[in-house]
């Protein structure tokens, strides 16, 4: 059995660069929804539908063990998947998303106690990292913004380009004068890795940028650990195979933006 690793694009590769880079010996099925992409501003119905049909695809290339790499279904279709689809989908199989990881440890990151969350419209409209933080450091204070150019600019490799820059300080500057004492930015959304250069470029250093690729592929490692029936099903010859539900030219060259080796999809 191999492990899925889904999102509605590009950024989920993000996530499997450190899934490989961590845990190498497994094997990965990336999809990416790209004919349907972005999610963001979808409803949680449609992303709900879109998310079930996703994960019903990677069960049937053999992956007992599905990875939302997206925060956007992560939010509006991961619970509902769990409660509801699992148990005719197949008991024996797995559904994981990439926020509560993420608000397990986002809290060990900050002195002030103040931190910022930048994610797509979707993912900051469903309040989800608020409710799930309010769980684990009830006396944070969080402040989250939605940026809703960035994902397009980045899937279009527009986000070095000056104005995609300009967009992205605007955004950055908005979060930060809502609230000065952040000194911890959570990057909400698995596309934003991309940008981190970027944001580092005009930020204050004293200002800490927490990607969740590591967060999530840590996590994982810990839940194999901890339940075995999965880990001992799951092939382990460290191979990548990459689906997309648009032209898989077209990802294989747009790919290269988020990973450092090149692919061949399907
Ligand atoms: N990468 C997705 C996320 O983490 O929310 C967002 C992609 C999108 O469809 N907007």
């Amino acid at each position: 059995k191999k492990i899925g690793v889904f999102d509605s694009g590009y950024g989920g590769l993000t996530v499997l660069s450190e899934l490989q880079r961590i845990l190498p010996d497994y094997d990965y099925i990336y999809l990416g929804d790209n004919a349907r992409t972005p999610y963001g501003n979808r409803s949680f119905e449609v992303v709900y539908r879109f998310t079930l049909e996703a994960v019903k695809k990677l069960f049937e290339l053999d992956c007992d063990l599905v990875i939302l790499a997206c925060n956007t279904a992560s939010a509006k279709a991961l619970r509902s998947i769990q409660r509801n689809d699992l148990h005719t989908l197949g008991m024996d199989k797995r559904v994981l998303g990439v926020i509560r990881p993420t608000t397990e440890v986002v809290g060990k990151f900050t002195s002030s106690g103040h931190v910022g969350i930048l994610g797509t419209k979707g993912t900051i409209k469903s309040r989800s990292y608020l409710i799930e933080l309010e769980k684990f450091y009830p006396d944070l204070s969080v402040t989250q913004l939605a940026c809703p150019l960035w994902v397009p600019l980045i899937e279009n490799n527009m986000h070095e380009s000056v104005p995609g820059r300009m967009i992205i300080q605007q955004d950055v500057e908005t979060l930060l004068s809502q609230d000065p004492s952040i000194d911890t930015i959570l990057l909400g959304c698995t596309h934003y890795p991309i940008v981190q250069p970027v944001i580092e470029s005009f930020i204050s250093p004293d200002i800490q940028l927490v990607p969740q690729g590591e967060i999530v592929a840590l996590s994982l490692k810990d839940y194999l650990h901890r339940h075995q029936w999965m880990e001992n099903k799951l092939r382990k010859t460290g191979q990548t195979e990459y689906y997309t539900t648009e032209n898989p030219a077209d990802f294989d060259e747009k790919a290269e933006i988020f990973m450092d080796c090149s692919i061949n999809a399907t």
